[in-house]
């Protein structure tokens, strides 16, 4: 019990010392930029062109970072300026703090590959590109809330988890996809910890992953996603708390059983499987009910499944308890 009292989330987050609030110019702008390629601009060279200012080469022969924004998932709310949301990070690997940017610079995102393994028709390894060159990449701003109670609005690249099911074509019999985050020792201090059941492991339901909402991400604000932020590629599950949502995947597998996922292994009532976000069922140590928005003030209600109810509370049907929202 002592060892799990020193890790994981000791403090709800809004007792730690919240970061100054600084809007920073460039950010704002970068955002700004962001927001206007939706809706307004034609596809192809000109919205490229556009984007040119911030947004970082694309590599060739991959897909551009900036698609069209799926304006089917409204955030509701204001874009965390990109500065912050890079700079206020959760990533154990690296350190057990938000501080971590600097860091995570150390890691290899490329070459990247993929190993698909477990209950598929064939087991095999995808390089990066190669999975990209197979999907149709997309923008989706969504919410994103951490157990610790500080959340984010951030305009992710990616595309839906389920054109990776489809692509890996389990077998009838798998039940559960689980991601596994690439260790690399020499970058990464935090795998030293013989605390914490390194890899990091997460995973879903196949009906979860298959749900609209689940998505995979290869960007943020239009770049190529920063090494903190889960580089090269990360899952970004935004009903369920931040924990879930596994950076920098090597191993896509398809079990019959349900993982042991990296921190229901540490504490399954605090940190379980489902970890579906609810403001009515708090923390064994703090309330869920409020959430802090990073880069501002401002404290505001949390919403069941973090706002998504009405896309993903029927995964849940005739399912109950508590375990269900932690
Ligand atoms: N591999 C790995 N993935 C991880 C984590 C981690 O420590 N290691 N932290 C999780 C937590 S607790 C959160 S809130 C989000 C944070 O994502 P962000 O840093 O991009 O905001 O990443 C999740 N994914
Ligand atoms: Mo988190």
């Amino acid at each position: 019990m002592n060892i799990l009292k020193r890790i994981g989330w000791e403090i709800p987050e809004h007792q730690a010392t919240p970061e100054a609030a600084v809007l920073n110019r460039r950010a704002v702008l970068a955002g700004a930029a962001a927001l206007s390629i939706g809706g307004t601009l034609a596809p192809g060279a000109a919205r490229a062109a556009a984007a040119a200012p911030t947004a970082l080469p694309t590599p060739a022969g991959l897909p551009a970072m900036n698609p069209p924004r799926d304006m089917t998932y409204r955030a509701g709310r204001a874009l965390t300026p990109e500065k912050i949301a890079t700079t206020y990070n959760n990533y154990y690997e690296f350190s057990e703090d938000k501080d971590l940017w600097r860091a995570a610079q150390k890691m290899t995102v490329s070459p990247w590959s993929i190993r698909i393994d477990g209950l598929v028709g064939k087991p095999r390894t995808v390089g990066l590109d190669d999975l990209l060159k197979q999907v149709t990449l997309q923008e989706r701003v969504y919410r994103h809330r951490c157990v610790e109670a500080w959340a984010m609005t951030v305009p992710w690249t990616g595309f839906p988890m389920a054109e990776l099911v489809k692509l890996a074509d389990p077998l009838g019999s798998a039940k559960y996809v689980v991601f596994t985050t690439v260790e690399e020792p020499k970058a990464m201090p935090g795998l030293d910890s013989p605390l914490y059941p390194w890899p990091y492991v997460e995973g879903v339901t196949m009906a979860e992953a298959m749900n609209d909402l689940a998505f995979v991400s290869v960007g943020l604000y239009g770049k190529p996603l920063p090494k903190q932020s889960g580089a090269p590629i990360r899952i970004t599950l935004p009903w369920k708390y931040g924990f879930k949502s596994g950076k920098a995947f090597v191993k896509v597998s398809f079990t019959e059983t349900m993982p042991k996922t990296f921190w229901a292994q540490l504490a399954p009532d605090e940190y379980g499987f489902w970890a579906n976000v609810n403001p009515a069922v708090p923390h064994p140590r703090w309330s869920q009910a409020t959430e802090r928005l990073i880069g501002t003030d401002q404290r505001v209600p949390t919403q069941i499944y973090n706002g998504y109810g009405p896309f993903v509370a029927s995964l849940y049907a005739g399912m109950k308890g508590d375990m269900l929202f932690r």
